[in-house]
């Protein structure tokens, strides 16, 4: 059985731009201050238009809402764990709010994502999740994104430099292969040289850059350059998309840097 991404419709040419709105979630409404229309899910439906994105990532309540007007013209990648800035945890830890039959029977999702924090005290219990997503995704023939984010206290007491060390994100990067992700999402790990160990080290599993906070457009572009040039299949990207004034101007060259 080869990678499920490549045959599916969150890919194009073997590349992929995954739009990511689940920020509601993860940081909260302090995300859509640059450009307050953001917070209007309705905003980033038609943003996702853009012939550039493979598809759009957002929560369960989001898609439900919202999805069915946009259906024909946008491929949806139902995010199905997440957590809130307000929980107050022993360690990092994501819980699932939607199962893959939901999101693929009920929403229509043509692809699904759940989040990984490789280092917890709980990651034990995180693989058991995603063991139970990446079986269920088999079976309804929906690929699988990992969101492959290394955090918490075992990585602390590491002799790691930190959740942005090159050689941690190639750690984190291959568990997504060993635990049968289709594709794993990392942050960039800080030069062409690294990008390459983490996609030589994920092997048939596609890899794409996490865009992180908003930067320049030269700053933005030029690390998204560097992981196509380093052999990685694209970008997941949220805050440096719909914190700009015009997204679709980003858009039209990060289409000609991942699909031409
Ligand atoms: P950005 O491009 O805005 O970084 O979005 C990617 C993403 O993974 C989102 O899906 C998620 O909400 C956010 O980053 C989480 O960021 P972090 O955990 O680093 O605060």
């Amino acid at each position: 059985m080869n990678n499920h991404i490549e045959d599916s419709s969150i890919s194009r040419n073997g590349n992929t731009l995954i739009l990511a709105y689940d920020h509601g979630v993860e940081h909260g409404p302090v995300d859509f201050e640059p450009e307050p229309e953001s917070s209007n899910p309705e905003n980033i439906f038609k943003t996702a238009r853009h012939s550039a994105v493979s598809c759009l990532a957002v929560q369960k309540g989001i898609a439900e809402q919202y999805y069915e007007d946009y259906s024909d013209e946008v491929n949806l990648l139902l995010k199905l764990n997440g957590s809130s800035d307000l929980a107050h945890r022993e360690d990092y830890y994501s819980p699932k709010q939607c199962t893959v039959k939901y999101a693929v029977e009920e929403l229509g999702a043509d692809a699904v994502g759940y989040t990984m924090y490789a280092g917890s005290v709980h990651e034990d219990k995180m693989w058991e999740d995603f063991r139970k997503v990446q079986e269920e995704a088999r079976k309804y023939d929906v690929p699988v994104v990992m969101w492959a984010y290394p955090r918490g206290r075992g990585i602390e007491e590491s002799d790691y430099d930190g959740q942005t060390d090159p050689d941690l994100i190639a750690y984190a990067a291959r568990l997504g292969l060993e635990l049968g992700a289709d594709m794993v999402k990392v942050k960039y790990p800080g030069s062409q040289e690294h990008m390459e160990n983490v996609v030589r080290q994920t092997g048939r599993t596609k890899v794409v850059m996490s865009g992180g906070s908003k930067r320049s457009d030269e700053e933005f572009l030029s690390d998204v350059q560097t992981t196509i040039d380093a052999g990685a299949n694209g970008l997941a990207v949220g805050r440096n998309i719909f914190q700009r004034e015009n997204p679709e101007n980003i858009l039209d060259q990060l289409e000609e840097i991942i699909f031409e």
